[in-house]
């Protein structure tokens, strides 16, 4: 078997304490039991599953200081980071099943690690209804998913901004935010500030989303490492439903497809968190069958007429 992608190995997150809704703590397994390890194996790629992370439970307290579950938070993303970077140490890619998006934080300190290591470039696509940009300060609900991209960048408490070390993982400017759609007053400010590169949904419906797709993808070589963080609130709710943090106007089944197309036509990605699915508030697993439908145009699916 001569495989066409990079080994993956699949590790499960089933946490929501970075969440204001519970629920996104079972969306590894609704994931899996959408069919993902098959659709990857469909589709060339050798695959472990890790099976799940264990972690502190959910307290479902209120926040404090701006912060809910701040101590566990940092727990599940110490965790994830660890778990991650030991795969790309393997040479494999991770997939890391949320749970929140809080989690993003521990995947993406981990590939910021990994591409220091390495001597790679790194480029983050954070696809989302949301920037994640909130401060303890500015933040509307203290959730820490809303959160994630601040902390990467430094903006946060030490226990999450120095996951990695005795730096912030990131800058802004590695970072490409697609579908953009909700933003808090305060998020907004803080946005301009540090220069993040924000695809929002008016530029998509503006110039369309293959322009914005080759825009955010450019400069893209081979000594770059892609990341792709995945929160399914990015999708229109009309295709989604099972997600905590719905907003109408996202990107349609079409747009979604092509985003995923245009990032495997790259070549680049090397991980990918898959987060905030909550089967709870789903129909029938209808928003983890789409994802796992999405994960395949990311392994090449639609591509295969063009072979
Ligand atoms: N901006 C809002 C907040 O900070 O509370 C909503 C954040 C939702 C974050 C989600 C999952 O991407
Ligand atoms: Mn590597
Ligand atoms: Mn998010
Ligand atoms: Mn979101």
């Amino acid at each position: 078997m001569v495989y066409r992608y990079p080994p993956v190995s699949i590790i499960g997150a089933p946490t929501d304490v970075g969440a204001g809704h519970r629920g996104a703590r079972l969306g590894p397994d609704a994931l899996r039991i959408a069919g993902l390890h098959e659709a990857l194996i469909g589709h060339g790629v050798e695959v472990i599953d890790r099976g799940n992370l264990i972690g502190p439970h959910n307290p479902w307290t209120e926040a404090v200081d701006g912060y809910r579950h701040l101590g566990e938070v940092a727990e599940w993303n110490r965790i994830v980071m660890e778990a991650v970077l030991a795969e790309l140490r393997l040479g494999r890619m991770p997939i890391m099943l949320g749970g929140d998006h809080c989690l993003g934080l521990g995947s993406i300190t981990a590939v910021a690690r990994h591409c220091r290591e390495t001597g790679k470039k790194l480029r983050v696509l954070w696809l989302d209804a949301h920037a994640d940009f909130n401060t303890s300060t500015v933040t509307p609900s203290g959730n820490i998913h809303g959160m994630p991209v601040a902390c990467l960048c430094g903006l946060g408490p030490q226990p999450l901004t120095h996951l990695g070390g005795d730096a912030p993982a990131i800058t802004a400017d590695v970072v490409r935010q697609i579908g953009i759609r909700s933003v808090d007053a305060g998020e907004k400010q803080l946005i301009k500030e540090h220069g993040l590169d924000v695809y929002d949904m008016r530029y998509i419906d503006e110039v369309g989303m293959k322009r914005v797709m080759e825009e955010a993808l450019e400069g893209l070589d081979d000594d770059t490492h892609l990341h792709v963080s995945f929160d399914v609130d990015f999708l229109d709710p009309l295709i989604a439903p099972g997600v905590g943090t719905t907003v109408p106007g996202g990107p349609n089944y079409r747009e979604a497809q092509l985003v995923m197309e245009m990032i495997a036509d790259t070549g680049r990605m090397a991980s990918l968190d898959i987060v905030e699915l909550n089967p709870v508030l789903d129909t029938k697993n209808a928003t983890g069958l789409l994802a796992v439908d999405l994960v395949e145009s990311l392994f090449g699916k639609s591509t295969l007429m063009r072979d």
